[in-house]
C-alpha cells in the first residue's frame, strides 16, 4: 500500500466525527465529492457530516444524505450550526480545493482545530503544508475521479468498484461529469476507465445526465439566449469573448445559483475563438466573480493568477474582481494586452 494510502486508512480507521467541507460556491465536483465521501464512510460505520460554504444547485439536491439529521449544512446560512461541526470533528476533510480561502467563512475555523487535515484535491499549486495529509494530483479530471482511484487502493474496497456504494458512486459518476462538461475538457484515459468501471457498478449513466443535464428552467434558457445575443463581445485581435452578467439581468431572469453553469464554455464553440470569459457580478456586490475558460493550446491559469485575483487549471480558472462591473471590460482588454505570449502559450 503506497504510503499516503496507509495514513489515509489509519487516519480514518481512528476517527469517527468527519466533517467533509468543499469550497464556496460549490459545483458538481465539490457536491459530488462531499457526498461520495459522505456514502462510503457511512458504510465504515463512521459519523460523517457535510459543510458546503455557500448554497450548491438545485439540480445537484438528489446526492444529498437521505437522513435529514445529515443533510449537508450551509454555512452561509447556518453558521453557528456549522462552527459547532467543525468543532466537534475528530477529523476534516477538505475536498476539491486548494486553498483554505476558498472555504471562506470556515478558514479560520478549521485552521484552529486540533483534528488532523486531510486535503484531496485536482487544482494546481494546493496549499499542502496546511494539511497533516495531502492527496493532490493534476493529472486528473475532478477530485471525483483522484476520490474514485483512492477508495479502490483502500484495504475495504480492494480495487473492486462492486465494493463501492451505489449511491457513493452515482455521486463519483456526477462529480466528474460536471467538471468534465460531460466528457468535454480534461478528459484523461483514466477518466473513461473510472466511467467504465462504475457503469459496470450498475450506475445508471443516462439516468444521471438527465437529472443534473436537463434540468433548467425557462427563464434559465431565455438568459442564455440573452447572454450570446446581447452580452457577448468579440475581441477578434486576441482571438477572445466574453460576457458580463449583472444583478439586473439576474433579476429579470429569476437567477438561481446554478444558472450561469456552462456559460463560459459557450463562445469557445466559435471557430477561432481561444479564450472565454464570463463575468458576474455578485449579488450581494462587493465584487465581480471571473470564469475563464480557453482552448487547449491557451493557457488561462497565469492570466487568472496574475490579472484576476485566482487560478485553477490551464484551461480553467476562476477568480474575483473588485471593481464596478462597467470597468470590467477596459480591464479585461488591457489585461490581454499586457498577457505576454510566453505566459499564454507555456
Ligand atoms: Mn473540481
Amino acid at each position: 500500500m503506497p504510503t499516503d494510502i496507509a495514513q489515509l486508512e489509519k487516519l480514518l480507521s481512528e476517527a469517527r466525527n468527519i466533517v467533509l467541507i468543499s469550497h464556496f460556491n460549490p459545483d458538481g465536483d465539490a457536491v459530488g465529492s462531499v457526498t461520495a465521501a459522505y456514502h462510503y464512510l457511512k458504510m465504515r460505520g463512521k459519523n460523517p457530516r457535510i459543510i458546503l460554504p455557500s448554497t450548491y444547485p438545485a439540480n445537484m439536491s438528489f446526492l444529498e444524505p437521505e437522513d435529514p439529521a445529515d443533510r449537508i449544512v450551509i454555512c452561509e446560512t447556518e453558521r453557528g450550526k456549522a462552527l459547532g461541526l467543525v468543532a466537534g470533528a475528530d477529523l476534516l476533510v477538505c475536498l476539491d480545493l486548494n486553498r483554505l480561502s476558498r472555504t471562506e467563512y470556515l478558514e479560520e475555523a478549521i485552521l484552529s482545530s486540533s483534528a488532523p487535515k486531510i486535503l484531496l484535491d485536482h487544482h494546481i499549486a494546493a496549499e499542502l503544508d496546511r494539511f497533516d495529509l495531502a492527496i493532490s494530483d493534476i493529472k486528473v479530471s475532478s477530485t471525483c475521479e483522484l476520490l474514485f482511484r483512492t477508495l479502490l487502493q483502500l484495504p475495504d474496497i480492494a480495487s473492486d468498484p462492486g465494493r463501492i456504494p451505489l449511491r457513493c458512486a452515482e455521486s463519483l459518476y456526477v462529480g466528474m461529469m460536471t467538471d468534465t462538461n460531460n466528457f468535454s475538457n480534461s478528459v484523461f484515459p483514466g477518466t473513461f476507465d473510472m466511467a467504465a468501471r462504475l457503469i459496470a457498478r450498475g450506475v445508471d449513466k443516462d439516468g444521471l445526465q438527465e437529472k443534473v443535464l436537463c434540468c433548467y428552467s425557462v427563464s434559465r434558457t431565455r438568459l442564455m439566449g440573452h447572454m450570446i445575443k446581447d452580452s457577448m463581445k468579440v475581441i477578434p485581435r486576441h482571438r477572445a469573448a466574453y460576457m458580463l452578467l449583472g444583478n439586473h439581468d439576474k433579476k429579470r431572469y429569476h437567477f438561481q445559483p446554478g444558472d450561469s453553469e456552462g456559460f463560459v464554455n459557450l463562445p469557445l464553440a466559435i471557430a477561432g475563438i481561444e479564450i472565454s470569459a464570463l463575468f458576474t457580478e455578485n449579488t450581494e456586490g462587493g465584487y465581480v466573480r471571473v470564469s475563464l475558460r480557453s482552448k487547449s493550446k491557451v493557457n488561462v491559469n497565469r492570466l487568472a493568477v496574475r490579472f484576476f485575483n485566482g487560478g485553477g487549471h490551464r484551461n480553467a480558472s476562476g477568480g474575483r474582481l473588485y471593481i464596478p462591473l462597467e470597468e470590467v471590460p477596459a480591464y479585461f482588454e488591457k489585461a490581454l494586452d499586457e498577457y505576454s505570449d510566453e505566459e499564454k502559450f507555456s
